[in-house]
């Protein structure tokens, strides 16, 4: 008797625990994730830049001040799509095998979307895909064909592809918003990925804001002109704004005074898919400022320095568009009650140059491109208002949605959860002591070399390789311009080794093997400098 009695204790008060356990399973949160594509920290007003004071990013900064801000998120590979293939897949370029953009994404492999909907998530992505091949892992999509156009853009869906008339940021913001109607009252929790093509070039803003800076003078950066002598790879990029960038295509100048013919232009489509009217609002915006600058006939310096404000005006005023699309997201999920459950990040692709060294573009591991910006919050878990300076990167987002979303972490995932740095505003000191980085694309556009490295929060070491080979090395505190190449300098062998070892330690631990390091046969590298000289 006495033993039945005990059972039946033990039985309820088991029971009792289960069913105060049930009670207590968390709601799931839901995730909206906006990513735009190569927007620079430097344009987003809540990271400080002075730039941005004068080109404000309010909405975006919502998120920041509702949540978290990270100051030290950095790509393992500044580029579009193979950044994209490591946010799906939480491995490093050389495991899941996107290394470049011409590369095809193997979309049977693992990811993001595939393991949440395991878990019992809706999951919609909308915009800019860029892996080539069509999206796996969600119940509805509708994405941009390849780079996507700003005006009038072809989306695909289904296999089925559809031109839809009107400017690509608005279309994707509704996009967004109409799956959000539709679906965000159901019981599951979701995954909303809107992703953008602004401000990627060639920086069309929307009809609305083709005169929106006119009247801004932007700051250049100090090293708008500099010679970076430590550097041979700098040295040959040429993604140099004064230099490289298409006067028709790029910075908009018609061909003469009174034209509104565009100079060199050699994809005329970006512009021939708008419509007349389109056509008609953008020439009387630029005909004015492009009749001033041939009447001002710059040169030299001047004129350089004239192609950097007209980059920084309209690359600005495709971010405003881009701003005003977070807002209404954001307004809807506020007005609906969303926000209490749902994570909310901002994010770009990679970082990118806004003239620091003359460039445009991104691809080197030097901070601008290295640095993606990213914004979260969730009210319900996230303190509002902090700043994380620990060391993440983009190889981190899939196991830190994964972990906010109660589903387990594939050990073969590369990244680490970033939830503690989140919830517990964690230091962040022993989350990684450096970040591993290896960029491909090359020879290719911008002609940036083959480069891998590893920094630290202090110091910065690359390997330049394949028709050169050049190591580089920064002191960030004492050259947070990255100027002076401290590479073999004696006052610093001894970092110099430790970095050494460290990359070498980060090659190991992320199985980097040789079979990373081709070499790209010398004729292939001189028809490519040709090609796109
Ligand atoms: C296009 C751009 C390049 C850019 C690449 C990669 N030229 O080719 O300037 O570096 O995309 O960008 S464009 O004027 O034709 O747009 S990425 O963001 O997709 O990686
Ligand atoms: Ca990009």
């Amino acid at each position: 008797q006495i033993l039945f009695l005990l059972l039946s204790l033990l039985y309820i008060s088991c029971n009792g625990e289960k069913e105060q356990q049930e009670q207590e399973v968390p709601k799931r949160p839901n995730i909206v994730f906006i990513m735009t594509d190569d927007h620079a920290a430097q344009a987003i007003s809540a990271y400080g830049h002075p730039l941005s004071k004068l080109a404000p990013t309010p909405n975006i900064d919502r998120i920041a001040q509702n949540g978290a801000k990270f100051n030290t998120n950095f790509c393992t590979n500044s580029i579009c799509g193979p950044s994209r293939a490591v946010i799906l897949t939480g491995k490093h370029s050389h495991l899941n095998g996107f290394r470049m953009n011409g590369e095809v994404f193997d979309g049977s492999q693992p990811t993001l979307p595939k393991y949440l909907k395991k878990a019992g998530y809706k999951t919609a992505l909308f915009g800019k895909w860029h892996l080539h091949g069509q999206p796996e892992g969600f119940d509805d999509w509708n994405i941009l064909v390849d780079q996507g156009n700003y005006y009038n853009p072809d989306f695909i869906k289904q296999g089925d592809t559809t031109r839809i008339e009107g400017y690509a940021t608005d279309i994707v913001t509704e996009m967004g918003l109409d799956w959000l109607k539709k679906n965000a009252g159901s019981e599951e929790p979701f995954l909303l990925m809107v992703q953008h093509k602004a401000p990627h070039r060639n920086w069309m803003p929307a009809l609305r804001h083709l005169n929106l800076y006119d009247s801004v003078h932007f700051p250049l950066p100090e090293t708008y002109f500099i010679e970076h002598e430590g550097s041979l790879a700098s040295q040959e990029q040429l993604q140099t704004i004064y230099d490289d960038m298409y006067e028709g295509h790029d910075l908009k100048l018609s061909v003469r005074k009174g034209s509104d013919s565009l100079a060199h232009n050699p994809w005329t489509s970006d512009f021939d898919r708008m419509t007349a009217g389109q056509r008609r609002i953008w020439n009387e915006a630029y005909r004015p400022k492009n009749d001033a600058f041939h009447e001002a006939n710059l040169k030299g310096r001047e004129l350089a320095e004239w192609k950097g404000q007209r980059y920084l005006q309209d690359y600005l005023a495709t971010v405003a568009s881009v701003d005003e699309g977070v807002g209404k997201i954001l307004d809807y999920l506020e007005e609906n009650g969303l926000m209490e459950y749902t994570i909310i990040v901002y994010t770009t692709d990679q970082g990118f140059y806004l003239g620091e060294k003359g460039f445009f573009d991104k691809r080197f591991m030097y901070e601008e491109s290295l640095a993606m910006p990213l914004l979260i919050q969730y009210p319900k878990e996230i303190p509002a208002g902090i700043e994380v300076n620990a060391l993440t990167q983009n190889l981190d987002f899939a196991p830190t949605f994964l972990e906010f979303a109660g589903a387990e972490i594939p050990a073969e995932m590369q990244g680490k959860s970033m939830r503690d740095l989140l919830v517990n505003a964690a230091s962040g000191k022993d989350f990684r002591n450096a970040i591993y980085y290896h960029y491909y694309d090359f020879p290719a556009f911008h002609m940036v070399k083959r480069h891998y490295g590893v920094r630290t929060a202090r110091y910065k070491l690359m390997h330049f390789y394949d028709d050169i080979d050049q190591w580089e090395m920064y002191d960030l505190q004492e050259d947070p311009r990255e100027i002076r190449n401290i590479y073999n300098n004696p006052n610093y062998t001894q970092v110099q080794q430790q970095l050494h070892t460290t990359l070498d330690s980060l090659q190991d631990q992320y199985k980097v093997t040789k079979k990373e390091f081709e070499q790209t046969p010398p004729e292939k590298v001189e028809r490519a400098y040709q090609n796109f000289a």
